[in-house]
């Protein structure tokens, strides 16, 4: 937005937070190649239930459905940014984004940044939430000097928020439907306009549900303009595994960056999210929150990955570029191999190579044979889900079973650390 536009918005927002925005890796494209954000998990409730949301997993509203990130008191939040901040260069942005809502934690968000401050007054700070509880902690959000805010707002009508948000839990009561999407949303713009009017650069974003929000998105933009909103961020819907939306289609990146153009003739699109995890760690696009597990804080053995030679992992992805296929529906797995942080491709193997011939090989627990016998030389195999006999299996042949709802890349360093701790390698 520019300055004629927040002049006439009455939006505020001085020299200093304009230059932090310039580091930001989310808010400017051009400094998501150059400087690395650290998300610190402190944050496991939530007190909204979005209906694409299974709360095993951190919250989609920022993030891929993928395992729920490690849980951080402030105290450990303390050590281990310190410790990461060691590591890595150019780390400008501390972020809380879940793996629940930021506000629905208050005191462990407020408690985790003051502390932070104290060892380090340049950081910048940025929080994600659903705003429900924006309008209350907008005044401590910006007392503490947060000036970089995310709140995801799918609707800007109750009628089809109630579509989106099952329920609400406000003020001890959990209300539902239309009555739930009215209040959700009328907090997320009374709390938005109460941020962008005091120095605080907020951002949008939008989990696009084709044949729900997907034509009502540009209305959402607009009125999220007028409240001087800086850059919205068009995600797509990627159906959580156990929520509601599980069996509707995710959203192809072709519907979303056609929305996306038709919005940029209003606002500023983020088009480089990488819908990363509740504790990703680094440059946006080389997650490296594996590597800085809390268990290994103590000891920090950055040696240990040297001592992995070589690891063997069959993915389960029908594009080679998400971990989206079950167990028991893949045809293929890509195996690949590396050291637990770097993985190259190595080749494609058919399961169907692995049938004793059609006659022997049409029921359910010949082809899970088939399947493990494929990749018996693996250490590990990565699969959206797997059940629980052919896990056993897997154990008993000594290949351990890891399941992911991640990128390729992020899965195979989750499946290298989960064989780690596991003392397999
Ligand atoms: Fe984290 Fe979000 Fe702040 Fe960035 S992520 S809280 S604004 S520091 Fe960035 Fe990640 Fe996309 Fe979020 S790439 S999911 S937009
Ligand atoms: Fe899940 Fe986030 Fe929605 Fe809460 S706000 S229900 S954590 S997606």
């Amino acid at each position: 937005m520019d300055i004629e536009c927040r002049q006439a918005c009455n939006i505020s927002i001085t020299s200093d937070v304009e230059e932090k925005t310039k580091k930001h890796p989310c808010y400017s494209a051009d400094a998501h190649l150059k400087y690395a954000r650290m998300h610190l998990p402190v944050a496991p409730a939530c007190n909204i239930q979005c209906n694409y949301c299974n709360r095993k997993f951190d919250c989609v509203n920022e993030s891929r459905p993928g395992v729920t990130s490690e849980i951080l008191s402030p105290e450990d939040a303390q050590k281990k940014f310190v410790w990461v901040k060691e590591k890595i260069d150019k780390l400008t942005v501390v972020g809380i984004a879940g793996p629940g809502d930021a506000l629905a934690n208050w005191e462990a968000t407020k408690a985790s940044i003051q502390l932070i401050k104290a060892v380090d007054k340049d950081v910048i700070f940025c929080l994600s939430t659903n705003g429900l509880k924006l309008p209350e902690y907008a005044d401590e959000i910006i007392a503490l000097g947060i000036n970089h805010v995310t709140v995801t707002c799918n609707a800007v009508d109750p009628e089809i928020g109630a579509k989106l948000y099952r329920y609400i839990k406000y003020n001890g009561q959990t209300i539902m439907g239309f009555d739930a999407a009215s209040i959700l949303m009328e907090n997320q713009l009374k709390g938005i306009a109460a941020l962008t009017k005091r120095n605080v650069m907020v951002k949008v974003n939008m989990v696009m549900v084709k044949g729900i929000n997907d034509r009502h998105i540009p209305d959402v933009v607009k009125t999220v303009k007028e409240l001087g909103v800086f850059i919205t961020n068009i995600m797509p819907l990627i159906p959580a595994p156990g929520s509601s939306f599980e069996h509707m289609p995710q959203t192809s990146m072709k519907d979303i960056n056609d929305l996306r153009n038709i919005c940029e003739l209003d606002i500023k699109q983020m088009r480089h999210c990488k819908q990363c995890r509740a504790d990703a760690i680094g440059l946006l696009g080389d997650d490296r929150s594996q590597e800085f597990r809390i268990g290994k804080m103590k000891h920090d053995n950055a040696g240990l990955t040297q001592q992995i030679k070589s690891l063997k992992i069959a993915v389960a992805t029908k594009h080679g570029m998400l971990v989206d296929l079950h167990f028991g529906h893949a045809s293929e797995f890509k195996i690949y191999q590396g050291d637990g942080r770097k993985f190259s491709l190595i080749e494609t193997r058919r399961v169907d190579k692995y049938c004793l011939g059609m006659q022997q090989c049409q029921s359910e627990e010949d082809r899970r044979d088939a399947i493990i016998e494929s990749i018996r030389d693996c250490n590990a195999v990565l699969t959206m889900r797997i059940g629980y006999s052919a896990k056993e299996r897997l154990r008993k042949k000594g290949i351990c079973s890891v399941e992911s709802c991640d990128s390729v890349e992020n899965g195979l360093r989750f499946a290298a650390e989960t064989l780690k701790i596991s003392q397999v390698v």
